[in-house]
């Protein structure tokens, strides 16, 4: 007579030992698996199962295991122990290692950026990539071989200010396997610059061209396919400052979507892989900002404090997807578009198509978290959520639950608004 594991790592091992941690609170489920009388009995926990009488019964057994060494556990029916139902647990100290990444992280912080130019003459303004093809984390226990720009998604932000020059430096690494280029769609010619730039691996190329416009526009491989190089990461954004600069904000950030076409469905754990088909139907699995599932909401969210301003880059890189950008709990006060002449005050969702960027400021009036989502609510199923954090006290003034009346303005820190969680999938 013996116990015998079932799932993870003590699956069919006969009388497994149990490895727990301290100050883990721990249950084991006993099925009966031929039909005479059992139980599980932890001794030196005072942990003890119900007897499972008949094949197929089941009882569980839960403790905390905050004692460190090794115990037994074992059957108390008459003899059983003897007959060889028992078994080890063993409790190690200190708390288990957090799941380690199958893969580096891809996502890029959106406060990577560099700082504004504010007013200076126009210049050269040398610009280095190097395009990189590497494994990276797509979401816990998922990875991907995404293509980027600098081993990060999105590639770096570039920033200069109207007039000036630019020198772009595309290297490709010697790891990769293909070819790579870049298009600007601040550079004005045709190609944008990826006929200069279509660069074998290990090889380098250069191109210069004059930022005549000014504005937020996006960069991205052009070597085909090109759709495929887009959505294995290969896009970033460029902006071109206009004389004087943009008005001053408290922070900036940088975040870009785009999709991802995998051969398993969106959740699957273990190595993605692209496919092609569903890429060239239009038929993605994931939606992401920063490249990775829900990383603007886990790893990377936005911070900023009460009454700061914030200014958001937001550019979409697609391929093929639009995005309908919100944050939940506020409009924009003002949304800058390409060519347009004057911003959009107030918008409460802004339209963004695959290869182009928007400026986006708010105020943050009110503490809490805000989600940041596509209002095609849902790609949220398929990791597209990030979220801001307004360190401060909620404005009650501005909303407050129940009927309206005479408020403590600025009193309450809780409760914090809405979180915006990914549904559980199975
Ligand atoms: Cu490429």
């Amino acid at each position: 007579m013996v116990f015998i594991g079932v799932g993870g790592s003590i699956e069919e091992k006969i009388n497994p030992e149990l490895i727990l941690h301290q100050g883990e609170r721990v249950q084991i489920n006993l099925i009966n698996g031929e039909g005479a009388e059992h139980d599980l009995v932890i001794e030196f926990y005072g942990a003890r199962s119900n007897r499972v009488i008949g094949k197929g019964a089941g009882a569980t057994v839960s403790f905390l295991a905050d004692k460190v060494g090794t115990f037994s556990y074992f059957c108390s029916v008459a003899g059983h122990r003897e007959a060889g139902m028992q078994g080890k647990v063993t409790v190690e100290p200190g708390p288990r290692a957090a799941v380690r990444q199958i893969a580096p992280e891809i996502s890029r912080d959106p406060a990577d950026l560099p700082p504004p130019i504010h007013a200076r003459a126009p210049q050269i303004v040398r610009v280095d990539l190097t395009t990189v093809e590497l494994e990276g984390s797509l979401d816990d226990k998922t990875s991907y071989q995404f293509w980027t720009f600098g081993g990060k998604v999105p590639g770096p932000f570039v920033r200069a200010r109207v007039g000036d020059t630019l020198e772009v430096h595309l290297r490709n690494d010697s790891t990769s396997i293909l070819a790579h280029s870049v298009d600007f769609h601040g550079a004005i010619g045709p190609g944008g610059g990826s006929q200069f730039t279509q660069t074998n691996p290990g090889e380098e190329t250069a191109f210069s061209f004059k930022a005549e416009n000014p504005g937020l526009f996006v960069y991205h491989c052009a070597t085909p396919s090109i759709a495929q190089h887009v959505a294995n990461g290969m896009y970033g954004l460029l902006l071109v400052e206009p004389e004087g600069g943009l008005p001053e904000v408290d922070r900036e950030f940088y975040i870009m979507q785009g999709e991802l076409y995998t051969t398993k469905p969106f959740g699957s754990q273990g190595r993605q892989e692209m496919d092609y088909d569903k890429l060239i139907s239009e038929r993605p699995e994931y939606f992401l900002f920063n490249g990775a599932v829900g990383a603007l909401a886990k790893e990377h969210p936005l911070r900023a404090h009460l009454d700061e301003t914030i200014r958001i880059f937001f550019g979409v890189g697609g391929p093929n997807f639009s995005s309908a950008f919100h944050v939940i709990g506020q409009t924009f006060d003002r949304v800058k578009l390409d060519g347009a002449t004057e911003p959009l005050i107030g918008a409460q969702t802004v339209s963004v198509p695959p290869g182009d960027a928007a400026i986006l400021e708010l105020k943050m009036k009110s503490g809490g978290r805000y989600g940041l989502v596509d209002h095609a609510l849902s790609r949220i199923e398929r990791g597209l959520e990030g979220a801001l954090i307004v360190d401060g006290v909620r404005n009650d003034a501005l909303m407050h639950e129940g009927v309206a009346g005479p408020v403590r303005a600025r009193g309450n820190l809780q409760p914090q608004p809405p979180q915006f969680n990914r549904g559980q999938r199975h």
